[in-house]
């Protein structure tokens, strides 16, 4: 088939899980069209089968905004006549699937049919698309798509509850590339960062209020009153610099990295012993998932889908929002010697449930 793949190009979840599907769908012989304001970060190597496909334009001094939904319908109706696109995958609803829609119409007028694939990620229901002003946009987008998926139940019962659709919503996961995240042996690297055996945590994230990164650094000030302990930040985003000065002002800074944007998480995550995730609202939590092949089991909170993720009292412990005393409390009982290895082995064993290799025929049969 040729498919389009609208998403966002950066390394936030939704960009990620598209770029992934996208490349995984070019190895089975797919012809996948990438379209963005950049190229993906994960578009990293060459395949016959993947375009990419930037969209460009120049701001005219008139505009006070530029019409970025304009330019990418136009060059959806350029790819779409020029390669035969039979499907377009529309990562994010706001502001992928209303241009999307746009372009099926423009289309249609002039004799092409084309199918749309709404994929609801998380913000684009939770936080951005509950705003007023883009609701009517958002529910028309969903009711214009032909086929609409959320990635976690909850995400599903939350767009129900937010939005004026009641069509169906099939509900498909995140996944994981096993080759890619996989425990693997890097006992120099933590005997680096961790030479007197501490455990090593680690958190993940684009630093947003909504990851309540704070949280993090208030579990592990309590864990490592208890025991001696590691603590690695990887990311960036608004909140990055005020964690960071706050860090300072505690003594047991020297124990905490900040190590920024990372290509290679999956090693990272090699070396730990636990995760924390502890955000406002995540509609899957795809850092848990990837920590969790890791095997690191995952201190969260039992917000929208990470519950789904994160099973528990099996692959870690889930906790109501901002409640750092109970995260404390459970990372210390799963980091307990004795508990560890059990946690990690079933961290592990219930990431295989998200393979990709289940995922993407789920998304071809979409397509047909
Ligand atoms: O987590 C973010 O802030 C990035 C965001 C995105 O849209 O790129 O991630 C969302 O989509 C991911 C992939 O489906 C999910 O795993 C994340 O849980 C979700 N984030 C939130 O709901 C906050």
């Amino acid at each position: 088939m040729n498919i389009g793949i609208l998403c966002y190009p950066t390394y936030g979840g939704s960009g990620v899980i598209a770029t992934e599907l996208g490349k995984a769908l070019a190895e089975k012989g797919h012809k996948i069209h990438f379209i963005s304001y950049n190229q993906p970060v994960r578009l990293d190597a060459f395949n016959e089968n993947l375009f990419f496909h930037e969209v460009r334009f120049n701001n005219y001094p008139l505009f006070k905004y530029a019409p970025y939904e304009t330019a990418l319908t136009s060059k959806i109706v350029d790819v779409a006549k020029t390669h035969n696109l039979d499907v377009l995958h529309v990562h994010y609803a706001i502001p992928h699937a209303a241009a999307a829609v746009m372009a099926k119409n423009i289309l249609k007028r002039i004799g092409i049919k084309i199918k749309i694939v709404t994929t609801l990620h998380g913000t684009d229901i939770t936080l951005v698309g509950k705003d007023k002003s883009f609701e009517p946009v958002v529910s028309h987008s969903l009711i214009e798509s032909d086929v609409v998926t959320a990635v976690s139940n909850s995400l599903k019962l939350e767009t129900y509850e937010n939005f004026s659709y009641d069509g169906d919503i099939q509900v498909v996961p995140n996944f994981i590339d096993f080759q890619r995240f996989n425990k693997q042996p890097k006992d120099h690297f933590k005997k680096i960062i961790a030479p007197n055996n501490e455990k090593v945590i680690v958190h993940t994230s684009n630093f947003r209020k909504v990851k309540r990164v704070p949280d993090v650094l208030k579990v592990f000030r309590k864990i490592a009153k208890e025991i001696p302990t590691k603590m690695l930040f990887i990311g960036d985003g608004p909140e990055r610099n005020s964690i960071e000065k706050e860090c300072m002002s505690y003594d047991m800074c020297k124990d905490v990295t900040f190590l920024g944007k990372q290509e290679a998480v999956e090693e990272i995550l090699s070396i730990a012993d636990l995760f924390i995730i502890p955000s406002e609202t995540e509609s899957f939590g795809l850092a848990a998932l990837e920590a969790m092949a890791c095997e690191v089991p995952v201190i969260s909170t039992n917000s929208g889908g990470l519950k789904e993720v994160n099973i528990d009292g099996v692959t870690g412990f889930t906790s109501d929002v901002g409640d750092t005393d109970k995260m404390a409390k459970d990372a210390l009982h799963i980091l307990k010697e004795e508990n560890l290895s059990q946690f990690k082995a079933l961290a592990k064993m219930h990431s295989l449930k998200f393979k990709l290799d289940t995922i993407l025929p789920i998304y071809e049969k979409l397509y047909q």
